[in-house]
């Protein structure tokens, strides 16, 4: 069998932090229990088809810069060929999923029909290599950004034809899910927004995107797929008022709609720093309400505006995000941590893909290993709990449980003293959690 790549001759194995070996893992051990799961069970990392298979290092100053093994012959060939360096990559790496948009893994055809089949003769194939490897597929989904035809949006274009052809799209790209046996679907609203109100019609908008969402429901319950939707927030990029700006918005939105019960959320990092939120802010908000479904593990430049989609590698980030991770019930459950990540374009060797893996799956094992450290020696949780304990009083209870009025507060309040105020502690915190870090 031929290898793309063949300068890995061995799979990655976990050499602990003492390693100096670049192409080793020294804090992801897949088999090392932490708090009642492994970490393969805590993490369940994916690689992204489209990032690691099809990225050529192209940005908005100079096209494709890197030269790849697996990118020859006629389009489906060249499909094949990336399809096999996919699952080549990811065993040797050692993670158990990967996840796709369906145009690229089969290219578009000069037809609709013909798009179908390219995608159907690819998912047979891609069938078979899941079956030979043992990789599985995390979440597939359609991408309703790339063609000019959706220049205007997908879900939410004026023109209706538009709106079916998406429809039709992601009824075929959730088929091709749930052939492949994917545990969830994902939803990201590429150009679903706007760029002036001058010439969109908001409401309108609104409500073909809620009327999008809930075609793609039926059809799931119609065809009988039980993976999870996921919508994947993001605020800017490619237009400059997305509509499923952060999480609230999204949960607000699904909830306005009637289409609360039937999705979680994806989130990426590098969106919540664009929404001006820390990772570990929109993670919380989800899992507030137990809609934390899945996370696409990257990072952003915080010099930087734009989706940089870089390889995490930012420790207090990926230790706030297990903090989250780890007290959510479940964990992350049946989504998984997927590298929507891409290298440099600097980083042109097929060898920067490996050490660019191997660097995010550490960082995020040794944010678990500080994390569940943390949370075992309430190191943060004992001071938080203390800091809330008014409320564990019976008017505490009694507010809470709606059962105290304006009128009670009013004459509890005066037969108390002046609040005092309560030092927040924020220092001390970050010292705390910085010993934990270097520990
Ligand atoms: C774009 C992005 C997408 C989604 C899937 O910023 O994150 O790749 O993850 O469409
Ligand atoms: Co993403």
């Amino acid at each position: 069998m031929s290898t793309y790549f063949p300068q890995v001759t061995q799979p990655i194995a976990y050499e602990g932090p003492k390693s100096k070996s670049p192409l080793a893992f020294k804090w992801y051990d897949a088999s090392r229990v932490i708090a009642g799961k492994t970490m393969a069970e805590h993490f369940r990392f994916a690689v992204a088809f489209w990032h690691t298979f099809k990225g050529t290092g192209a940005d908005m100053f100079g096209p494709a810069a890197w030269v790849r093994d697996w990118n020859c012959g006629s389009p489906l060939e060249a499909a094949g060929h990336a399809l096999r360096a996919n699952f080549e990559f990811t065993q040797k790496l050692g993670a158990p999923f990967y996840c796709f948009h369906d145009r690229d893994i089969a290219p578009e055809g000069a037809t609709f029909a013909e798009s179908c089949k390219n995608l159907e003769a690819i998912v047979a194939q891609a069938k078979e290599l899941q079956k030979e490897t043992g990789i599985k597929l995390l979440w597939g989904t359609a991408n309703c950004f790339s063609n000019p035809r959706y220049t205007h949006g997908a879900g939410t274009n004026p023109d209706l034809n538009v709106f079916a052809y998406a429809v039709a799209q992601v009824k075929h790209a959730m088929e091709a899910t749930y052939e492949l046996g994917g545990e969830n679907y994902v939803f990201w609203g590429g150009r679903e927004g706007y760029e002036t109100l001058l010439n969109t019609d908001y409401p309108q908008e609104q409500e073909q995107f809620a009327r999008f969402l809930q075609l793609a429901v039926e059809h799931k319950k119609k065809i009988g797929f039980k993976g999870q939707f996921l919508i994947e927030p993001k605020p800017k990029e490619p237009t400059k008022h997305q509509y499923d700006f952060d999480t609230a918005t999204v949960l607000g939105f699904l909830r306005a709609h009637g289409l609360y019960e039937d999705f979680k959320i994806n989130i990426e990092a590098n969106h919540a720093t664009l929404a001006g939120h820390t990772f570990e802010h929109e993670l919380t908000v989800a899992s507030a309400e137990g809609k934390l479904g899945s996370i696409d593990a990257n990072q952003g430049d915080y010099l930087l505006g734009w989706d940089t989609d870089q390889f995490p590698s930012d420790l207090y980030s990926t230790t706030a995000a297990m903090l989250v991770v780890l007290q959510q019930a479940g964990g992350i459950g049946c989504g998984g941590f997927n590298f929507d990540a891409k290298c440099r374009r600097g980083s042109n060797d097929a060898l920067d893909l490996f050490y660019a893996h191997i660097g995010g799956m550490d960082a995020f094992a040794r944010g678990l290993v500080v994390a569940d450290r943390l949370i075992q020696e309430k190191a943060l949780s004992g001071f938080v709990a203390e800091r809330y304990s008014s409320w564990k009083s019976p008017l505490g209870e009694k507010i809470l449980a709606g059962k105290a009025s304006s009128d009670e507060l009013d004459a509890y309040v005066r037969t108390q003293a002046e609040p005092t105020v309560k030092s927040g502690r924020q220092e001390l915190l970050e010292i705390i959690r910085n010993e934990y870090l270097l520990a």
